[in-house]
């Protein structure tokens, strides 16, 4: 049988599994192995462990229960490589991932490629039965890793920042325009339809057939030379916690139509910002106090100018850039102190469902926000915009059945909704009704503010 014919026999998947594991790989294999290995804080976790655990995904939820005979790589791996699954078992505690130096980064490969070539196995059966039980589980699996392809190189970049010789690793940075003064999009307000579409709705995204992705030769330590990722290939998939759609009553509102910037974010610093208990959340201040937060991670003062730490190094503040790294509660304080708010993410749901997101991709030598090649109203893949939201249930919202349920629902307490995508997460992963979480003292995400006002 040629490639061509089980890929087809396969409908979308295996194609769609290849290209998403290669990215994955390409995207670290600019790292020595010790660059994989270390854990920089608790949150961060080791980039060989974000491989490994993307295939104890697959393993744990399609392989085992799918593939007659299936032989586990390493049964040592079900905990090691387990996150947050309590129905599956116990977990190595999170904190200390960093202290894995065995297996090696080759033996994390080769467990990669254990699982690749299962899947491949798997993925070439054509039974209508095994298609339809795979039909959720591994547009999940995909999504999964593309979650973990923005993780880890948030982590990697947590981790450069520690590191006083402050690494560069991609293309410098280049200037932002200078921007225009801020516009509001203004809506009257009423009800409206949140959440994603249901399958077959005609405002389905449609798939697309992609070129096939290079896999060059990689010159060591520098993302500088690896291709742009296309991110096209994969069909239209939506997690459990953007359904069901449902109707959500707004009040007339404005929208910014754009982030806010270094810049500006500054000038609240020099207004003591900071200082005044006034902007601040009651636990936001006791987070400011007790962290002595004074300014947003990776920023510098050296010689009364900012400076930043981003994976091109360290580099004058560019004003014009939007503010990020940025908490929920920086992100309330600064908004109290314009006077105005952060939106729902109804509000941001539905102001930017009028607009598709745009880029299909993905340039790995540029790990941070651009002027050029992003929406004019940065509203996608510039960089996740806080909510006022918490992240809750829809009305009628159900957890995928089984184990898999413990994806997203089980996180619906004390963390905040953001919007939009960053320069870093896979394009084709955005959607207006995609809903990220973090708690709100989170700020090594790529997370940004817009403003929002009641009208
Ligand atoms: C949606 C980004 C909060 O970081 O745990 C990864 C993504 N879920 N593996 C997280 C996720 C399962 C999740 N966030
Ligand atoms: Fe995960």
């Amino acid at each position: 049988m040629t490639a061509r014919r089980v890929a087809d026999a396969s409908g979308p998947w295996l194609s769609a599994y290849q290209k998403t594991r290669e990215r994955t790989e390409t995207l670290v294999k600019p790292l020595s192995e010790a660059d994989q290995t270390a854990q920089s804080m608790p949150d961060a976790s080791p980039v060989k462990w974000h491989l490994a655990h993307t295939s104890w995904f697959f393993e744990t939820f399609v392989l085992k229960p799918n593939l007659p005979g299936y032989s586990a790589f390493d049964p040592a791996f079900e905990y090691l490589f387990n996150s947050y699954y309590n129905s599956i078992g116990e977990q190595f505690p999170r904190a200390q991932r960093g202290a894995i130096t065995r297996p090696g980064a080759p033996e994390v490969l080769a467990y990669r490629h254990h699982v690749d070539k299962h899947m491949t196995q798997l993925l070439s059966q054509s039974s209508p039965e095994l298609l339809n039980r795979l039909d959720s589980l591994l547009p999940l699996g995909l999504a999964h890793e593309e979650q973990h392809q923005e993780l880890l190189i948030t982590d990697l970049q947590h981790l450069f920042s520690i590191n006083p010789l402050y690494p560069a690793v991609t293309v410098p940075v280049q200037a932002f325009a200078p921007v225009v003064a801020l516009g509001w999009w203004h809506h009257p307000g009423g009800l409206v339809e949140i959440g994603a579409p249901a399958p077959g709705d005609a405002s389905d995204v449609q798939v697309d057939d992609s070129p096939s992705f290079r896999f060059d030769d990689l010159p060591s330590f520098r993302f500088d030379d690896l291709p742009s990722f296309r991110f096209d290939d994969l069909p239209s998939f939506r997690f459990d916690n953007e359904l069901p759609r449902h109707q959500v009553r707004l009040y007339p509102f404005a929208l910014a139509d754009r982030l806010v910037t270094n810049g500006e974010y500054a000038a609240f610093i020099d207004a003591g910002g900071y200082n005044d208990p006034l902007h601040w959340l009651s636990e936001g201040w006791a987070w400011r106090c007790r962290e002595q937060i004074s300014q947003p991670l990776y920023w510098l003062r050296r010689a009364e100018q900012w400076w930043q730490y981003s994976l091109a190094g360290l580099h004058a503040l560019d004003p014009h850039a939007p503010v990020r790294h940025i908490s929920l509660f920086e992100a309330m304080a600064y908004a109290q102190w314009c006077g105005c708010r952060l939106a729902t993410e109804f509000e941001w749901e539905h102001a930017a469902a009028r607009v598709e997101p745009s880029d299909s991709v993905y340039d790995p030598t540029i790990l941070a926000p651009q002027s050029q090649s992003q929406s004019a109203d940065q509203l996608y893949n510039c960089l996740w915009q806080w909510t006022q939201s918490q992240y809750q249930p829809y009305p009628g919202y159900r957890p995928e059945a089984g184990a898999v349920g413990e994806y997203n629902g089980k996180f619906m307490s004390n963390q905040f909704v953001l919007r939009g995508g960053s320069c870093i997460t896979p394009p084709n992963h955005i959607r207006a009704s995609y809903r990220n979480f973090f708690p709100a003292a989170t700020r090594w995400q790529f997370s940004g503010i817009r403003m929002a006002k009641d009208d």
